[in-house]
């Protein structure tokens, strides 16, 4: 009887095990992580008590991609968790499933190679049913490398290749008979919608069924189309027998959906697939998927742009990388979601996942904000011209497509962005076979993708070098050409960007265009009144923006754009205004907004908007320039009024017109806090902003009593305004001395050569400081610095760094046209004297330091009998710099 009991109990359990649906959850925590390949590390015996425990999402590059060595490890590495799996899914089918890890996988399950995968950006899994222990311990071993191989694209890029498991890990588990996990980790699930229209949509849906059972299974099929209420739209069902070991298709065509709500950008509705099987006998439910079902028509044509279920609309939106602040690629899925969110918010409804597939939950909230996307595989700069590379590369295409097939978003499919930047040939026969290689990759992955998904288009992104891809016939393949512009940034004109679109429409006829890139630096500690390119100010940031978004707007046949980028990103070889990061964010990498994705906010949203601009600068300073000892400095308010009025501690400064987005207010700062207040009516809303700002106010005579000295900080060879925002210290652009104030006397502003003539200061890195703008700009053949402070005792801190070396001459390799044609000026001495004193006779930055590190002398001077100060360089060998100068006073 006792015995009866168990078993009636066993099969009660194995019966319910069996009519269990499926169970998935992330298996991210507390893994044992090495660097390096320890002997026999997927065994039991090899002791990793002494490896660092992390988290997935992980990736062993967050710090050493961001200091000041170069490079960052690209190597072997090892991931080891010990996992007890308890009992409740014995007998079920066990799948490891990843969501991204960079770039070569090998999985080992307690001992035994489970499967591998290339490439750091798709998704993948392996079966490990045979392997998997219940009730036990698990060993996990899984090794990942992000070494270069020349057959894994990308080869080279403007991003870091943080390597890890940087995406979430997971532990499937499903009945034996179950819907395919094995087709390149896609859902099993193809929906098509062959036909959509206002009155009517039909969909087709193809599932994959797998029976890994000994016998034969009979079951039946079923797709029920939910509303998004979870009110059952339509129900398909069909039965179907496998074979032991068998995976077979299911298709139920045209399921015909009555008066459809569609998909679209201001109603992205979705209907939801419940894709279920079933015993046939017993009706017990086997295993089901649920995917999201965007019933919408779009087509993109080559006069009037892009159509979405019969309205035209211009896609505007950015591209975004995975990237965050002092985190690398390892992002929770939170920090995703904000991102799609802040492009929405933009009034964005375009979003190039580039420069390679990302977490699906990117592409989940591009189906929920009705943002369309555009998906690339990282086929970036070059190729390499063997069967592998190109094997790798339709597989990712492969993966990509079927992966993010089901999602309503996605309208276009990309592979290859700028691939001729980086031609390992510049002519002759061996140019003529790259050219005919890329080509036959560029055709390969254009079939794939075509066979693969016929209902969406297909793209490619070039980079200003039309001949190139004109010569390789690549303008001619994909049905969409992408365009990366950088006029008035690399190149000087920016001008030429509105000459290149209406050359691409008039040579490429009948292409559709879209602009990919387009974007320029900006570090938003940086201001200019005086902007230009280069210079990685807020203010040029802005001049740039509105110019490309006027040109667009006004060329219909600019489909859409996606401005580079969403957020600043890592590039470890990269300089910037910061180091290894590349600025052209609309938000940084801690995602701060910065002007321009205030601008794009309030010319792209519908909602009425107020905000006044330079939001984050909150320490400024600057030079009295009124009769009422005030500083006045314009501040732009972003608002979609007509016009708006702009308060400064509580005096209304009048109503301004709004053009273009915003209006630009002279305020009138005073020393010490200032309060901005902004109003305006916009759609009969009452809007309202403040901000409060602290301004460092120098006088123009230093022995004015009405504005007290007490320090300045002066950056030199620099129109540029810099803040220092661990210390909140606002530095001001230099002046010429004119007695009874402060300036410089003699020399002129460094500026360094480009190919496409020369740019304000440096963009190389300065080592020992996080505030390189302070140091890549200087004055050269400067003869002295004086201020005509009051008596007292002074800290005088002077600044350098050398800019000039053998080194600097190595373009850089993202400056596009950087130029090698500059004489090596950093040799140079000189003496240095502050009021009459030598302090030394023969002062070499590059002896000393080395080249372009931070040098910060300080000297305690008194300044006595109203003399003022005064610091004098004196030449010997070539001519005497100076990078910065503060001036703090002590007593
Ligand atoms: C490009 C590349 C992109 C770079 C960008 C830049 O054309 O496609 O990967 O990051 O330019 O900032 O230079
Ligand atoms: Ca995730």
């Amino acid at each position: 009887m006792k015995k009866f009991f168990y078993i009636f109990i066993l099969l009660l359990i194995v019966g319910w095990a069996q009519a269990q649906q499926r169970v998935v959850y992330t298996i991210n925590d507390g893994w044992k992580f090495t660097k390096g390949s320890p002997f026999e590390a997927q065994l039991a015996g090899c002791d990793d008590s002494s490896w660092e425990t992390v988290n997935i999402p992980h990736t062993w590059n967050d710090k050493d991609a961001d200091d000041e060595t170069p490079g960052f490890y690209r190597g072997p590495a090892w991931y080891r968790k010990q996992l007890f799996v308890d009992k409740s899914q014995e007998g079920r089918q066990a799948v490891i499933y990843f969501e991204g890890a960079n770039q070569e996988v090998q999985c080992y399950l307690n001992g035994q190679f489970v499967g591998e995968h290339k490439g750091g950006y798709t998704r993948f899994c392996f079966d490990i049913t045979s392997h998997l222990r219940y009730g036990q311990e698990n060993l996990f071993a899984i090794y990942v490398n992000n070494v270069y191989n020349p057959n894994i694209p990308p080869l080279s890029a403007d991003f870091t290749f943080f390597g890890g498991i940087y995406r979430d890990v997971y532990l499937q588990f499903m009945n034996p008979v179950h819907i395919a996990t094995n087709d390149y980790a896609s859902s099993g699930v193809y929906i098509r919608t062959p036909e959509v229209n206002n009155s009517a949509a039909s969909v087709e849906i193809t599932t994959l069924l797998t029976n890994n059972t000994l016998q034969p299974a009979e079951i039946r099929v079923e797709n029920i189309i939910c509303d998004a209420d979870g009110r059952e739209v339509k129900k398909t069902h069909a039965e179907v027998k496998l074979a032991s070991g068998e995976t077979k298709t299911d298709i139920s065509k045209k399921i015909k959906i009555d008066s459809p709500r569609l998909w679209d950008i201001d109603d992205p509705y979705r209907y939801m697939v419940y894709t279920r099987i079933l015993d046939k006998k017993k009706g017990a439910l086997l295993d089901e998927v649920v995917n999201p079902l965007g019933l919408r028509w779009f087509k993109f044509d080559s006069e009037k742009g892009f159509f979405l279920n019969g309205k035209g609309r211009k896609l505007i939106g950015t591209a975004r990388h995975q990237d965050y602040f002092q985190k690398g690629n390892a992002l929770r899925d939170e920090l995703h979601v904000q991102d799609v969110l802040l492009l929405k918010e933009m009034g964005g409804n375009f979003l190039r996942v580039s420069h390679y597939p990302q977490d699906p939950v990117i592409m989940e909230m591009c189906d929920k904000l009705g943002i369309v996307t555009s998906v690339e595989i990282p086929v970036v700069n070059a190729v390499t011209e063997t069967e592998e590379f190109l094997q790798n590369s339709v597989e990712m295409a492969k993966e990509m497509v079927r992966q993010d097939f089901n999602r309503p978003s996605v309208m276009i499919w990309g592979y290859m962005n700028e691939i001729f930047l980086r031609r390992p040939y510049t002519e002759g026969k061996q140019l003529e076979n790259y050219y005919r290689f890329t080509e036959k990759v560029a055709r390969a992955l254009e079939a794939t993708i075509r066979e693969e998904d016929p209902s969406r288009y297909t793209m490619m992104a070039y980079h200003n070098m039309p001949q190139y891809y004109e010569d390789a016939h690549l303008t001619e393949i994909p049905m969409i050409q992408g365009w990366n512009l950088y006029q008035g940034w690399y190149e000087p004109d920016i001008n030429e960007f509105q000459r290149l679109l209406d050359r691409a429409h008039k040579v490429y006829k009948g292409k559709v265009l879209m602009v990919t890139e387009y974007g320029p630096g900006v570090d938003p500690r940086l201001h200019s009144y005086q902007s230009e390119r280069f210079d990685f100010s807020q203010e040029y940031g802005l001049v740039y923006h509105k110019h490309y978004l006027r040109e667009m707007m006004k060329r219909p046949f600019i489909a859409g754009s996606s401005l580079w980028n969403l957020n600043d990103f890592y590039s470890e070889s990269r300089v910037d205004a910061v180091p290894h990061v590349n600025n052209k964010g609309v938000v940084g990498l801690d995602r701060e907004k910065k002007d321009a994705y205030w601008f794009y906010k309030t010319a792209l949203s519908r909602r009425p908007i107020l905000v006044i601009g330079n939001r984050e600068w909150k320490s400024r300073g600057g030079v009295v320039n009124t009769a009422q000892k005030e500083c006045i400095q314009s501040v732009p308010v972003f608002s979609n009024a007509e016009e708006v009025e702009l308060f400064v501690n509580n005096k209304s400064l009048g109503k301004k017109k709004v053009e273009d987005n915003y209006a630009l207010f002279d305020v009138p700062f005073v020393g010490g806090e200032n309060l901005l207040e902004a109003v305006a009516v916009a759609s009969g809303h009452k809007l309202r902003d403040m901000l409060r700002i602290q301004f460092q106010l120098v006088g123009s005579q230093l022995k004015d009593e009405a504005v007290p000295f007490t320090e300045i900080n002066v950056m030199l060879g620099s129109p540029r305004y810099f803040e220092d925002r661990s210390a909140n210290v606002a530095w001001i652009p230099e002046q010429e001395y004119k007695p009874g104030s402060w300036g410089f006397v003699g020399g002129t502003s460094y500026r360094r050569k480009t190919g496409f003539g020369s740019m304000l200061g440096s963009d190389i890195d300065i080592h020992g400081t996080d505030m390189n703008p302070v140091f890549q700009t200087q004055r050269v053949g400067i003869k002295s610095f004086k201020a005509d402070v009051p008596d007292g005792e002074y800290s005088v801190y002077l600044y350098w760094a050398e800019l000039e070396s053998d080194k600097e001459r190595e373009a850089l390799v993202y400056n596009l046209g950087a130029d090698s044609e500059q004489t090596f000026a950093g040799n140079r001495s000189f003496g240095i004297s502050i009021n009459g004193t030598t302090v030394s006779d023969d002062f070499n930055v590059a002896r000393d330091y080395g080249y372009a590190r931070a040098v910060i002398k300080k000297f305690v001077i008194t300044v006595k009998d109203g003399k003022g100060l005064s610091v004098d360089f004196h030449k010997k060998e070539g001519e005497p710099i100076l990078n910065a100068i503060r001036i703090y006073r002590n007593y």
